[in-house]
């Protein structure tokens, strides 16, 4: 397979410039950039597929250039809701450390930062130099200006486009990148690169955007109860990785291999036959969860994930070390506790039950458990001193819901 090839089976191919760039593509040795703002101080699950993309591309012999837009994002790309809140120099500086030591950690990949180039541009410059390629007309006929023009949109979001067509057209000439990759949500953003370096230069650059990953309703991937899982393992842990991953629809774990792994097609068919036979045995999720955390961890972490789930699955709470219960109580509703409590009362302070009567209920029937053991005593005390560690106290509601009581 070549790698036009691979990418088109991957469904990472949505637009392309022209078709001139599939030999390109195939033939390798070019230097393509992909750039992100620092909106936060991580990257999360739906930028993964978007950096994936370029370790593709570099394994294939391609030369990456990760751009982190110390500029661009105190401007902020024009969303197609509303305007962005603006960010404060300090925080955009800080965000802009954390992805660039991550992106390097990660992907191996040289960071740039756009506002290296923005500070020696002055205004007068910046209208005259560049401001000029760009008529107004052009700019309204952008999808996304388009659909910002009822709700409004500030000139400060309207000239992004130019600057991240400044960019590529900086990288060109400094470096001779002749390709920017996307989502596909940039590409008016980038087309407006290949069209100012044409009328700049004459030269004739490429792009071409993935489509954006979601789940089978059409929402973005990557977000679990509304809050983005994120790439720092401080942030988001292995475990809560992978509880997301294992549960991923069965209709789409195939389409998520091929995106967020590099096994083969091969490879791949075989869990497609597996998850198409046996998709209850979860052995593709499991795959999905393996590759992406130890890509992003290290398989150490994959297996203290697997060993964590496989204790709460069980109930073998006690077996658990320090560190993984802490992973695992992050993902589970907590209480602090800074006294001895019976448990009828503690349910019910604790918001797991909603009264006394509901609380005896719930013991009576043998439906809770504290650190791995049942209890239906309808008297017992939940202490500090038989906390784990002395500090966590784990209760299990019925099969699958737990809590922890954090005891101060
Ligand atoms: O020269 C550039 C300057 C800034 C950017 C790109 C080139 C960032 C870009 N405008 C952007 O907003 N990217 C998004 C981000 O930073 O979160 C996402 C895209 C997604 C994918 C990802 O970045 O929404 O499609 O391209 C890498």
């Amino acid at each position: 397979m070549t790698l036009y090839e691979d990418l088109k089976w991957r469904g990472l191919i949505k637009d392309i410039t022209s078709p001139e760039l599939i030999e390109k593509l195939n033939k390798g040795g070019m230097t393509f950039y992909i750039g992100t703002d620092p909106t936060a101080d991580s990257m999360h699950l739906g930028h993964l597929s978007s950096f994936l993309l370029p370790k593709r591309l570099k394994d294939a012999g391609h030369n990456p250039i990760l751009l982190v837009g110390g500029g661009t994002g105190l401007i902020g790309d024009p969303r197609p809701s509303s305007e962005r809140d603006m960010k404060t120099k300090e925080e955009i500086l800080k965000n802009y450390e954390g992805l660039k030591a991550q992106a390097e950690k990660l992907f191996g990949f040289e960071v740039v930062n756009n506002l290296d180039w923005y500070k020696d541009i002055n205004m007068i410059d910046f209208l005259r130099d560049y401001g000029k390629y760009f008529t107004i007309n052009y700019m309204l006929d952008k999808d996304i200006i388009r659909r910002r023009l009822e709700g409004g949109i500030s000139y400060t979001e309207f000239s992004y486009m130019i600057l991240q067509a400044l960019d590529f057209l900086h990288l060109h000439q400094t470096r001779g990148c002749d390709l920017q990759v996307a989502g596909s949500d940039q590409w008016g953003n980038i087309t407006a690169g290949v069209d100012l370096i044409k009328k700049a230069t004459g030269d004739t650059v490429y792009a071409f955007t993935m489509p954006l990953v979601t789940d089978s309703r059409g929402v973005k991937f990557g977000k679990s109860e509304g809050n983005a899982l994120w790439l720092d393992k401080n942030k988001t842990s292995s475990y809560e990785l992978y509880q997301f991953l294992v549960n991923v629809e069965d209709s789409m774990v195939i389409d998520y291999l091929k995106i967020y792994t590099f096994l083969s097609k091969e490879e791949i068919e075989k869990y497609a036959e597996v998850n198409e036979n046996e998709p209850h045995l979860r052995i593709a999720h499991k795959k999905l969860a393996e590759e992406v955390i130890t890509f992003l961890h290290g398989h150490q972490e994959y297996e203290k994930a697997v060993h964590i789930s496989d204790s709460l699955f069980k109930g073998n709470i006690k077996e658990l070390t320090l560190d993984e219960l802490k992973d695992a109580s992050r993902s589970m509703d907590s209480y602090e506790l800074s006294k001895d409590l019976d448990l009828v009362n503690l349910l019910v302070e604790s918001g797991i039950v909603s009264s006394k009567r509901e609380s005896r209920e719930f013991i009576s029937n043998n439906s809770i458990s504290i650190n791995g053991d049942k209890v239906n005593d309808l008297d017992f005390i939940v202490k500090k001193e038989d906390a784990l560690f002395k500090e966590y106290t784990i209760i299990r509601k019925g099969k699958k819901k737990y809590y922890v009581i954090r005891h101060k």
